[in-house]
């Protein structure tokens, strides 16, 4: 589906055109709102592949002030400024608190498995400081795609994991967690992420994206159905940031083109919109993916209707 075919070449000047990323292979995106700008982070696709896998080395930056015209701002933090890590730069997520910016990153441990860098930087744009060792690292391979939120009270958390949802109290300094409570496990149910065809038995994958809106708390995530071997997205809510969570239903389906997809959720200039990647650019595969923007709307009781790939192309008043 082109949904942008719809759209007569006078118009496309003032419109979305997906995928809005076009000069690099772009994946993961994080979307973070600064003043009047939204800084979208990815993780980037380099084109030539080592071992037919995932080859990623690095973490760019992209900003917009109107979801139409884009600045590209480069690679903000690399592998090669992790001292511990190897490769496998993956899903990202970024924040700001008093001033400093955190970029929260999935890497591939030196000695094996994966571990979450978090990169500091006084800009937004980077380029972000390693601490030098990793901030979670269970020693397995569930620890990827965190994704950071601040609650009204100040409490910060770090949602993270494939196959299993799990998180941590990030402390104020943004930089360690409240290890008394340690990581803690979300309990992986049917009543909380839906019947689905992951290792868990339910439809959460991977790729949260952990976030409050009118008191009510959102998992969004890329979800697999029983049977289908392509993400989808999906949701789920909870009246309290450590659950119980309620599975809320489908996003995104299977749209993408690609096996993984990945959610970013934000709200900018009065609209709110969903990012997530495709395998629409020319030369696009499951390893060489692109970032694109949907508009969507919430429903009165908070519930999200499933979202087209070709809502909000036309987005941009
Ligand atoms: O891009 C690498 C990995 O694929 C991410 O960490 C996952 O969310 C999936 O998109």
């Amino acid at each position: 589906m082109d949904c942008n075919k719809n759209l007569e070449p006078n118009e496309k000047a003032g419109f979305i055109k997906n995928p809005i990323i076009t000069s690099i292979y772009t994946a993961d995106p994080a979307p973070m709102v600064y003043g009047d700008t939204l800084y979208l982070y990815t993780t980037h696709d380099e084109d030539e592949l080592i071992n037919n896998f995932y080859t990623m080395f690095n973490w760019h930056c992209f900003s917009t002030k109107d979801m139409v015209n884009w600045t590209d701002h480069g690679e903000v933090f690399s592998i090669d400024d992790i001292s511990w890590a190897q490769d496998r730069a993956w899903a990202p997520q970024a924040i700001e608190r008093n001033g400093k910016f955190y970029l929260y990153c999935p890497v591939h441990k030196k000695n094996g498995g994966m571990a979450i860098s978090v990169g500091v930087s006084d800009s937004p744009t980077g380029p972000f400081k390693d601490l030098g060792y990793p901030l979670v690292d269970e020693g397995d391979w569930n620890d990827i795609d965190p994704t950071v939120f601040i609650d009204d009270d100040g409490q910060a958390y770090l949602y993270f994991g494939n196959p299993e949802l799990r998180y941590v109290l990030l402390n104020e300094d943004m930089i360690s967690y409240n290890e008394t409570v340690g990581i803690c496990k979300i309990p992986m149910t049917v009543e909380s992420f839906g019947k689905g065809g992951h290792m868990t038995g339910t439809t959460y994958a991977e790729g949260p994206w952990f976030y409050k809106r009118n008191g009510l708390y959102y998992m969004v995530y890329a979800a697999f159905a029983e049977g289908i071997h392509q993400e989808h997205l999906a949701y789920s809510t909870s009246k309290s940031p450590a659950g119980p969570w309620a599975y809320g239903g489908v996003l995104m389906t299977e749209e993408g083109g690609t096996f993984t997809n990945h959610p970013g959720i934000a709200d900018f200039k009065g609209n709110s919109y969903l990012f997530y990647h495709t395998g629409e650019l020319p030369g696009g595969s499951l390893f060489h993916r692109s970032v694109c923007v949907a508009k969507f709307n919430y429903n009165d009781d908070g519930s999200i209707d499933t979202i087209s790939k070709c809502d909000g192309v036309y987005a941009t008043e």
